[in-house]
């Protein structure tokens, strides 16, 4: 598990974007806040029912950085180099958010403190532990499972969770 150090860490907004922003700890908590109940899907099977998080929603970070008319995808990009791809219409949702508390109390290390993406609508390999930042792109880049054979769209309604072979598209 990575070592957070506040006065280091930061949180960057980049790549097909009118305002490239990069936010210190600080900063980050001086957002506004939301609170999201969901339940959370493991693509293994497991789930975990009514999960509560704070933090700031994917839309209020967006418009900190003004994402370009042709950026349809983010790649996201967490310690240790783990990423995950989310086309752009899946997280400029209200349920959508950077957690920095879960059930009230600040996230564990072990759950992905001090920062993590939370994307209720998509398996939790969606949800980045440990995130430091967003690229916006044009085309899809693959994240660490999606290379791997998990799919990109990860729908758990539809069990939707291996790509299909031949119609992958490459990874960074
Ligand atoms: N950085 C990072 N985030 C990650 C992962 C990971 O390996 N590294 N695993 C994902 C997967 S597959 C799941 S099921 C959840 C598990 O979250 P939890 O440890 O809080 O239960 O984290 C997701 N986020
Ligand atoms: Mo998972």
């Amino acid at each position: 598990m990575p070592a957070f150090h506040p006065e280091t860490w930061d949180f960057r907004l980049e790549g097909l974007v009118a305002n490239p922003v990069v936010l210190g700890w600080e900063e980050f908590n001086r957002l506004p806040m939301v609170t999201v109940t969901a339940d959370f899907h493991c693509v293994t099977g497991w789930s975990q029912l009514d999960v509560t998080w704070e933090g700031v929603a994917f839309p209020t970070i967006a418009a900190l950085a003004r994402p370009a008319p042709e950026a349809g995808f983010a790649l996201i990009k967490a310690e240790h180099g783990y990423t995950t791809n989310v086309p752009l219409s899946d997280l400029m949702r209200d349920d959508v958010l950077f957690a920095l508390k879960l059930d009230g109390k600040p996230l564990h290390v072990a759950h992905g403190a001090p920062l993590r993406l939370v994307v209720p609508q998509k398996y939790a390999y969606k949800a980045a532990k440990w995130v430091r930042g967003v690229e916006f792109l044009k085309e899809e880049v693959l994240g660490y499972w999606e290379t791997r054979g998990y799919s990109s769209t990860a729908d758990p309604w539809t069990e939707d969770r291996y790509s299909t072979p031949g119609q992958e598209t490459p990874g960074p």
